[in-house]
């Protein structure tokens, strides 16, 4: 394919000069407000930075559905993921067609308006099966569509006022313009780019200085810093990791730029996308890996996308992306000669030695040896400053289970052998103490029940954050909110659901309260298990039984849990 030469030119940006951003300013104060989400942030920025070029808005239904179907937008330019402003059904029902809305960031703050041609209810599921393969939860992406997003779409023209505030690492960030300014000020004409959102280890810093080697070109490290995938280290650290990586290169080879992304782990489609992106910030060359922007395994278990879809789909629109693929050589240490070579360059007999990432995590977590050939010690450094041993982080017990099937007895004996134990503060969020306190407006709705599990998570979110140990005992009825909360904290810290699996039988034979008795007569209503639903947990931490066992073994059970998990020091 013939790349042609495309950043001497600017590219087009949605924004308003400074004057008329003003005026704009005064005038969308009487315009109907869209708060976006984190992830609509994201996409509104390179929106308006011209990194999702062609792009000029979030899409309409005809250009939705020609990306969904076959990665066109409705003009046939190639466009693989759809880029949505996902609203809440009260909201698109105040909306007129052609109405201005403003566009603002949490705080409040306007970034764009944008012109409503467009609202429509999408079919997720057809979303989910075109764009990512499956309508299965298991993908990050889809768990978004189906649980996040709200269940309208809204398209229409943006016209940009200010970009979404950035207080962090503010030198390291360029838009597309910025950095094709920066490689003409440079004489840079070839530039590959490596797109990540891991920290680097040796390995990837040989694969991507032997990809510019290759493709004689100047390297751009390019790594997302919008949202990832959930459990990703945090950007902060990771562009600490990046920056220690950069001085490991030969001196002006090489440079370094956040890229506000959101992505979507939609491997194949996310690798053109991705390329796309690329082109717009002003390079020549993408590393395109083995399974590029994975999601992980399926709800049966398996890959979504095979190890290399992603380079053929890339390979089969490269000219039209406009970029060249250089595809990932898979890096190996060879002992013997105490350096990384190509995996399939590597006669027979050698050894080669490897760290997966998930051997990464489990020596991170115990606080054990990661060696020199493995990553540069500055990396290391940061990421023990991130991670302490497992044993040292807060965590998360979360007992689930019907009305008196045990869970604040277990959750309470639990918390007097942790405080036996010492070392980090435990706090019991039980589901009266915190209906009584965090909830006392709420009832039993599905709503309701969601709302205080979200409380319940959020608190337990920070707690386990801050190094503490949060024991939460709510019934939790639904799948997809305990889901939503496990989330919420394992950024933080590990999650441990336990389902309490007395029965229903069981429960209302005991009925402690007395509440099962007016539930039959029907003096309460929603009453789980009697008159409301319990969604069991399939794949709980542990599952204890309490039929037949005293409290004091239900919580030793636990505590051997959280030692087998290196929570606590056995
Ligand atoms: S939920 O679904 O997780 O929000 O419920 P939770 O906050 O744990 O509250 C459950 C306690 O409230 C009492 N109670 C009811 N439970 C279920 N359904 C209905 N309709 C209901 N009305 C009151 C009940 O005592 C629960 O306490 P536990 O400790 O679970 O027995």
């Amino acid at each position: 394919t013939k790349i042609v030469q495309s950043n001497l030119t600017p590219i087009p940006e949605l924004y308003v000069s400074y004057e008329s951003a003003q005026k704009l300013k005064v005038e969308a104060a009487d315009l109907v407000s869209w708060d976006l989400t984190p992830r609509q942030i994201n996409d509104l920025e390179l929106l308006m930075n011209g990194g999702f070029n062609p792009l000029k808005g979030f899409l309409t239904e005809e250009d939705y559905d020609g990306v969904v179907e076959n990665m066109r937008l409705a003009d046939g330019s190639l466009w693989p993921m759809p880029i949505t402003l996902d609203v809440s059904e009260d909201f698109a029902a105040k909306l007129e067609e052609g109405q201005d809305i403003a566009l603002r960031d949490q705080e409040g703050v306007i970034l764009a308006t944008m012109t409503v041609t467009d609202n429509w209810v999408p079919n997720k599921a057809r979303e989910a099966e075109k764009v990512f393969g499956a309508d299965d939860i298991a993908h990050p992406a889809v768990n978004y569509l189906h649980n996040t997003a709200g269940p309208v779409y809204l398209g229409g023209p943006i016209v940009g006022i200010q970009p979404p505030t950035h207080y962090d690492f503010r030198a390291r960030r360029d838009t597309p313009n910025e950095l094709r300014a920066y490689f003409r000020k440079l004489g840079w004409r070839r530039i590959v780019a490596f797109q990540t959102r891991n920290p680097l280890h040796r390995a990837h810093q040989e694969l991507t200085f032997r990809a510019a080697k290759e493709a004689q070109a100047n390297l751009l490290i390019h790594p997302v810093v919008g949202m990832t995938k959930p459990g990703d280290v945090d950007h902060f650290t990771r562009v600490r990791c990046y920056e220690a990586v950069l001085d490991k290169y030969p001196q002006s080879t090489t440079t370094m730029s956040l890229l506000p992304l959101a992505m979507r782990m939609g491997g194949p489609r996310e690798a053109v996308w991705h390329g796309l992106i690329r082109k717009n910030h002003g390079v020549t060359h993408f590393i395109v890996g083995r399974d590029h922007a994975g999601p992980g395994k399926n709800s049966a278990g398996e890959d979504f996308y095979g190890p290399y879809e992603a380079q053929d789909l890339f390979r089969e629109y490269e000219s039209e992306i406009g970029v060249e693929m250089v595809d990932f050589k898979h890096m190996v240490y060879v002992q013997e000669r105490a350096q990384y070579e190509p995996a399939d360059e590597i006669e027979e007999g050698v050894t080669v030695l490897n760290i997966s990432g998930t051997e990464l995590r489990r020596r991170l977590a115990e606080g054990l040896e990661i060696p020199e050939w493995f990553s540069f010690p500055e990396v290391v450094q940061e990421l023990r400053r991130t991670r302490p041993p497992r044993a040292k982080q807060g965590f998360t017990v979360f007992f689930t289970g019907f009305s008196g099937s045990g869970k604040s007895t277990i959750a309470n004996a639990l918390q007097v052998k942790l405080m036996e134990m010492g070392g980090r503060p435990v706090t019991l969020l039980d589901g009266d103490i915190v209906r009584k306190n965090l909830s006392s407006e709420l009832g039993f709705s599905k709503e309701h029940r969601d709302l205080n599990i979200r409380r319940i998570g959020y608190v337990a979110s920070e707690i386990t954050k801050n190094g503490g140990i949060a024991l939460c005992a709510p019934i939790a009825p639904y799948t997809a909110t305990r889901r939503a909360v496990r989330e919420d904290i394992e950024q933080y810290g590990a999650f441990v659901e336990v389902h309490v699996a007395t029965s229903i039988e069981e429960c209302e034979r005991r009925d402690r309260k007395g509440l099962y008795k007016l539930a039959r007569e029907g003096k309460i209503k929603e009453f789980t298990g009697i008159s409301d639903p319990y969604e069991t947990p399939e794949n709980p931490e542990l599952r204890v039984q309490t039929e037949g066992v005293d409290v004091d073994n239900a919580a030793h059970q636990v505590i051997l849990k959280l030692e087998s998990m290196g929570l606590i020091a056995g």
